[in-house]
């Protein structure tokens, strides 16, 4: 290039490559206020903790309005780790008890300053609703990550404790700036590597950038990590020896990180190491951890997702496992029970065992990475299925045992409350892959904050924050996230259907899937149950039994055919072909509305988002617009490998007037992707 056009280059490229928008910044986009507007007011403090301090440099950098005075009040301890803010003529004035309630409360701030509300009178007081919340990342430590869809993780093993990837702290920040306090670094399948003295000095360096920003770090445990580390005969909970190791390990962690917040563990589950291995029970083992633990204040996530290939329908699996164990936990474990009693389907049921157990802590476990609703490709904006479960009655002690009461200590008192959820977070530019997946990190975090929150005040917090808030863009944005669950779920599996997804890797249909050998219960007809009479599974009192395990009035809700949910129907019941829905469609013609209206939803948001285009940069205007087309074509491929396959049975053909399958059977079958998955 010639010096003149290196100068021309420069010159227009400069300006666009300023202003280029490639989602690195997620809901962070703020814009560092200009020097005279800085002078005009003052940001005070009068603390030096480093999180306090943080707080100082995010609204001196970014805050636009009037003076706000920070003040820690240690006798404030009901805010825990919330805020107040209040403002007259005078300025803002912003209390925390801790010094991280002072960092929590100046991101609120800078959320109102997009939001463009008006400052004059605010009167506000925000306490979190759970006291640890928790990422979950199934990250290996080659990196590849288990169910991430984002590029390799975010962890650079490889390189730590010695290079520190600016990621770290920027991760860190957004986590901080919808109240995330505490990460899981590693796979739940865990490698048991992690706890060896090398590990802990990278998983250290970690744990020092966090801590500022509020974050404590958590590992996942491999429960034979005494055998396999230091050649114990066994790991056997029951033994000194093993007892002895886990203290003398757990001791180690601490000198290097004090305020380590303890293990997560899956135990004996898809072929995970656990006490059972030992003739030892689920508490047996949770116990022996929490008591290394208790000293330095650590914790115990213990997870409840166990299942066997059995007679008992796997739905009933951890309700059987975990009930009679109620009472025998220590009370520093928390049993991590997932929404659903399958596995993260895009519509599960809530987990029976939520409101079961009355004497032993229970937190939720949600999945932010798609495994089961498209990966990263599709838009599905997650906060309607947390809140459907947060939101549903167990009837526990009564009308109003909701899940999240349940959860947050506010039915059964509880030493300490937590949720979690599975990370979307990857080394990938915009970190989850789809520029739309950053809106469900950041919807778990909201709601781990206030589960009273509703999905359209997330979605629009969101909305103006990532995008902008014209009204013209965000309206019918938000309605397109509103409807991108429920459209998953019509073009994957309505009504109640579930697990006909591909083998292992689980991106696609294979409602006919089959693996000779394979277990029962990774065969999607396990699920389905599909016959020349009807589909679903019959999980009633005179089929599996799994409606017993909920409380009156749900479980007889659920045992009838009459009064059973329909979006719930082929979960709980298997229908005939021919029964008549509410609408007085047949059940067959009721599935191919559904299916076809999945794919009818997915060509709508393609107009929504063409048509909004001068709102959005170029780069992630295409982008998205790529993975819409992806999302189209997808939908199809699901509705059509799904009707095509269940006609096969129902022998009745797809109603006249809606769209025709353009692919072949046959052909559909023959797809296999290259994806390697164990299950
Ligand atoms: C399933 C995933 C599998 C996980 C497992 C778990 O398919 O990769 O290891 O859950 O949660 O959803 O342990």
């Amino acid at each position: 290039m010639s010096l003149k056009k290196r100068f021309l280059y420069l010159f227009f490229m400069l300006p666009s490559l300023v202003s280029a928008e490639d989602g690195s910044q997620l809901w962070l986009r703020y814009v560092p206020v200009e020097e005279h507007i800085a002078k005009q007011r003052q940001i005070s403090l009068a603390n030096n903790h480093e999180s306090a301090l943080l707080a100082k440099q995010e609204l001196n950098r970014y805050w636009r309005g009037t003076s706000i005075s920070m003040h820690l009040d240690k006798k404030a301890k009901a805010l825990k780790e919330g805020y107040q803010i209040k403002s007259d003529v005078s300025g803002i004035r912003l209390t925390a008890a801790e010094p991280i309630g002072l960092l929590y409360g100046a991101f609120h701030l800078l959320r109102l300053q997009g939001a463009k509300v008006n400052m004059q009178n605010l009167n506000i007081e925000e306490i979190p609703d759970y006291d640890i919340r928790i990422l979950n990342h199934w990250d290996n430590l080659d990196r590849t990550v288990e169910r991430g869809y984002a590029g390799y993780s975010l962890w650079r093993w490889d390189e730590l404790p010695n290079t520190l990837s600016p990621r770290y702290e920027q991760y860190a920040r957004a986590n901080a700036s919808i109240g995330i306090n505490a990460t899981v670094l590693n796979n739940v399948n865990a490698s048991p590597q992690i706890l060896t003295s090398n590990y802990i000095q990278k998983v250290k360096a970690l744990a020092d950038i966090f801590r500022k920003y509020g974050i404590k770090v958590y590992l996942s445990a491999n429960f034979s990590s005494p055998k396999v580390l230091d050649g114990l005969s066994d790991s056997d909970p029951s033994r000194k020896e093993v007892q002895d190791w886990w203290k003398t390990k757990v001791k180690e962690i601490y000198q290097h990180i004090p305020d380590f917040g303890g293990f997560l563990v899956k135990a004996n589950s898809e072929g995970q190491p656990g006490p059972q291995d030992h003739g030892r029970t689920h508490a047996d083992g949770a116990n022996m951890l929490a008591d290394a633990l208790k000293p330095y204040g650590g914790i115990v996530m213990w997870r409840a997702f166990v299942y066997n290939p059995s007679e008992q329908d796997r739905a009933k699996q951890a309700y059987q496992e975990f009930v009679p164990l109620d009472g025998q936990f220590r009370d520093n474990v928390i049993i991590q029970i997932k929404n659903g009693p399958i596995d993260f389907q895009p519509r599960e049921p809530f987990t029976p065992l939520f409101g079961a157990m009355k004497h032993t802590a229970q937190m939720i476990e949600f999945q932010i990475t798609q495994e089961y609703l498209g990966f990263s490709n599709h838009l599905a904006y997650l906060a309607p299925l947390f809140k459907e479960t947060l939101d549903s009655d167990t009837y526990a002690r009564g009308k109003g045992s909701t899940v999240a009461c349940i959860t947050d200590g506010s039915i059964f008192s509880a030493k300490r409350t937590a949720i979690s959820a599975v990370a979307n977070i990857g080394e990938d530019t915009n970190w989850t892959g789809h520029h739309f997946a950053q809106a469900n990190w950041y919807a778990f975090g909201r709601l781990a904050w206030n589960h009273q929150l509703s999905s359209e005040e997330i979605a629009d917090e969101w909305i103006s924050q990532t995008f902008t808030d014209n009204r013209d863009f965000a309206k019918p944005i938000r309605q397109m996230m509103m409807d991108s669950r429920e459209a998953v779920v019509d073009y994957m599996m309505p009504l109640g259907l579930h697990h006909i997804f591909a083998f292992g890797h689980h991106y696609g249909p294979e409602p006919w899937g089959d693996v000779e050998g394979g277990r029962p219960d990774w065969m999607p007809w396990y699920y389905h149950n599909a016959d020349t009479v009807g589909v679903g599974f019959d999980r009633t009192t005179t089929g599996s039994n799994a409606v017993s395990q909920y409380n009156e009035p749900l479980r007889s809700t659920f045992n009838s055919i009459e009064t059973c949910p329909e979006n719930l129907l082929l979960w709980f019941h298997h229908v005939p072909w021919t029964h008549r829905m509410k609408n007085g469609h047949s059940l067959w013609e009721e599935l191919c509305f559904h299916y076809d209206r999945g794919v009818q939803e997915v060509r709508q948001f393609q107009k929504t988002w063409d048509k909004l285009e001068q709102y959005v940069d170029e780069q992630r205007f295409s982008e998205i617009q790529s993975k819409l087309k992806v999302q189209a074509k997808d939908a199809v491929w699901w509705k059509d490998a799904c009707l095509l396959y269940f006609q096969t049975f129902s022998k009745t053909p797809i109603p006249y007037e809606l769209e025709r399958p353009i692919h072949e059977l046959e052909e559909l079958k023959k797809i296999k992707l290259d994806m390697k998955h164990h299950n």
